[in-house]
């Protein structure tokens, strides 16, 4: 694959050099790791290749619909339908069980967007991938199809492909380093693209650190990882990091993998442990290895339609209702943290804490210009130091 020109030379807090400026505007002053112009024509290229990847490893047909696009329409459904006491009903989809740390942020969402517009908007729930997977959740909000959506940031880069570089492998080192970047200048730099690609990113939530489940072995140092079938999200990143370890990454939507898991067409897969909760996966999984390979941010989006009907005012309470959400989510993935080990060794989950993370990292640090080409080994300086 060529190298992408994003990413590449000046480093995101750097001065905005002139030469990196040739050929493109730069998207942001002061903010110059990215450039528009290239972009835009590496788009179209990218989302061919992915698609191509996830029929070519495809493990079901089915699988590829979550991948298209939503089609194009003249007029979508209006948005924001009041319901019986006039209250414009806000649909938040998600892929998760409501009862997760996903349902707590919508739950907070609701709660703090009632309070603040004094019942004018009223929060549905659409969990469980009633609204379809994550990449069919993103592609509805961004066709004014569904007000909003809560998803990871799995097949987000399909969509904005800067954010990928979240998807890195042991990118961050702790949920404190994770939280602190996505909220800082770095995370709120990428959000300001968002409107670019046809979306609006309210704020930066939280899915957590992943582990890996499979039924063949513990997962204790990169060799284990070889030849397991491991279904991953609809992310190049992550599917070039597996591949380095010589596992087999299969993409899947969400909705579908503990069917898939269950009638045995994957060795494994990986996922924070809310999600493994939340999930299940103790239903069809025996083993459960530490190896939070990679942080998993969440985004929460609104439909840009429903965005340009919004006062100034409204739009400021979506802000803050996003804020209660954020703190709402990550409270429970905190809690879920603390919980989930007793919990998935109660249900009978064989859970390895101890993985020689060193030797995974040193197989995949590496590796990154791989996953991501063109990417400027500065920003990963700039968000190792970030403070
Ligand atoms: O967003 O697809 C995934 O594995 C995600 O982690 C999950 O849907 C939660």
């Amino acid at each position: 694959m060529r190298a992408a020109a994003w990413l590449v030379t000046a480093s995101i807090t750097g001065s905005r050099a002139a030469s990196c400026a040739k050929g493109g505007a730069w998207v942001k002053k002061g903010s110059g790791f990215l450039n528009e112009k290239f972009f835009a024509r590496r788009r179209i290229a990218r989302f061919g290749l992915l698609g191509l990847a996830v029929v070519g490893l495809g493990i079901s047909s089915a699988q590829t619909n979550d991948t298209r696009a939503a089609p194009a329409r003249n007029s979508p459904p209006a948005l924001a339908a009041p319901d019986a006491t006039g209250a414009k009903v806000i649909r938040i989809a998600y892929a998760v069980a409501q009862n997760s740390h996903y349902g707590a942020g919508v739950d907070a969402f609701g709660r703090e967007l009632a309070e603040l517009t004094n019942n004018r908007f009223k929060v549905e729930h659409l969990p469980a991938g009633k609204a379809g997977g994550e990449l069919e959740i993103l592609n509805k909000v961004k066709s004014g199809e569904l007000e909003m959506g809560n998803t990871s940031t799995g097949p987000l880069g399909n969509i904005v492909p800067e954010a990928k570089l979240f998807d890195l492998p042991f990118l961050f080192s702790d949920y404190a380093h994770a939280r602190r970047t996505l909220d800082g200048k770095i995370g709120q730099s990428i959000l300001e693209l968002f409107p670019k690609y046809g979306l609006i990113g309210l704020a930066w939530s939280e899915n957590g650190f992943r582990h890996i489940t499979n039924n063949r072995r513990a997962i204790i140092y990169p060799a284990d990882l070889a030849s397991l079938k491991l279904r991953t999200m609809e992310n190049s990143v992550h599917m070039q990091a597996l591949r380095t370890l010589k596992a087999q990454p299969t993409p899947l939507a969400f909705p579908k993998l503990f069917d898939a898991l269950k009638r045995g067409e994957l060795d494994g897969q990986e996922n924070p442990l809310p999600v493994i909760l939340a999930s299940k996966f103790s239903e069809t999984q025996r083993f459960l290895s530490l190896t939070q390979h990679f942080y998993s941010p969440c985004v929460l989006t609104v439909s840009p339609s429903l965005w340009a009907s919004l006062s100034e005012q409204d739009r400021y309470a979506f802000k803050m209702a996003a804020r209660a959400a954020v703190r709402a989510q990550r409270d429970r993935v905190n809690a879920d943290e603390f919980a989930a080990l007793t919990a998935l060794r109660a249900s009978g989950m064989q859970i390895n804490t101890f993985v020689d993370t060193n030797a995974f990292r040193s197989a995949l640090r590496p590796a990154y210009e791989r996953m991501l080409p063109g990417l400027n080994p500065k920003i990963i300086e700039e968000i190792r130091t970030f403070r």
